[in-house]
């Protein structure tokens, strides 16, 4: 069960799942949020109210993005930040700096009886100069993945899957697991 209120999230946990044999259900409880900068902290702390549907194990992921020229910011508060001033602000706000470097960051935490797991991913990129594509979600129209030329929003969810810190996040789960992908 992947507790979340995000409909996106669940889109890509689907994709990223589904080579190994883990059929999703949604779950909307995700246990109480704390706020703090570091996501795997916030998944750690959600995960100790989380209760299990049926005994079910359940996960969480937080995921964030931190932009070096602005020391780190948005990071897990990366929600808010987009609710509130929203993609343009940031790209006003990093038109000084000469550092357009970031990543995002994933923290899954599965639970499992009175079990916690954590798993992280980590994608690497730069913040583009404008929004650009009309794929994925959130900070994806201004992020470019290293080795890429185009936005996350400029590719499909299929490719964005392939590579992304949620996959990672997820795939070091299903390994944990000891699920084997039956194509990859
Ligand atoms: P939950 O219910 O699962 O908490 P959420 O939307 O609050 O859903 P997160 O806290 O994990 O999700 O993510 C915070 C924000 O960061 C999210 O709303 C997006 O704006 C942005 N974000 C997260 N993952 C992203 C991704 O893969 N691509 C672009 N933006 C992303």
């Amino acid at each position: 069960m992947f507790a979340t209120s995000n409909g996106h999230k669940v889109q890509e946990a689907q994709m990223i799942l589904a080579p190994f044999g883990i059929e999703l259900g949604t779950y909307p409880h995700k246990g109480v949020e704390i706020q703090d900068e570091d996501v795997i902290r916030v998944v750690e702390y959600a995960a100790e109210s989380l209760s299990s549907p049926n005994g079910i194990g359940v996960f969480i992921e937080d995921s964030g993005l931190y932009v070096n020229g602005l020391n780190g910011f948005p990071a897990a508060y990366s929600s808010y930040v987009l609710k509130s001033i929203g993609l343009q602000s940031i790209l006003n706000l990093l038109a000084e700096s000469d550092d357009r470097t970031a990543h995002f960051d994933s923290a899954v935490a599965l639970k499992s009886e009175d079990e916690i797991k954590v798993f992280t991913g980590r994608l690497y990129g730069t913040i583009s100069l404008t929004p650009k594509g009309k794929h994925g979600f959130g900070f994806d129209p201004i992020f470019i993945p290293e080795g890429e030329t185009r936005t996350l929003g400029e590719i499909s969810m299929e490719e964005k899957c392939k590579m992304s810190h949620r996959a990672l996040a997820l795939r070091r789960m299903a390994a944990w697991l000891g699920v084997k992908a039956t194509h990859e």
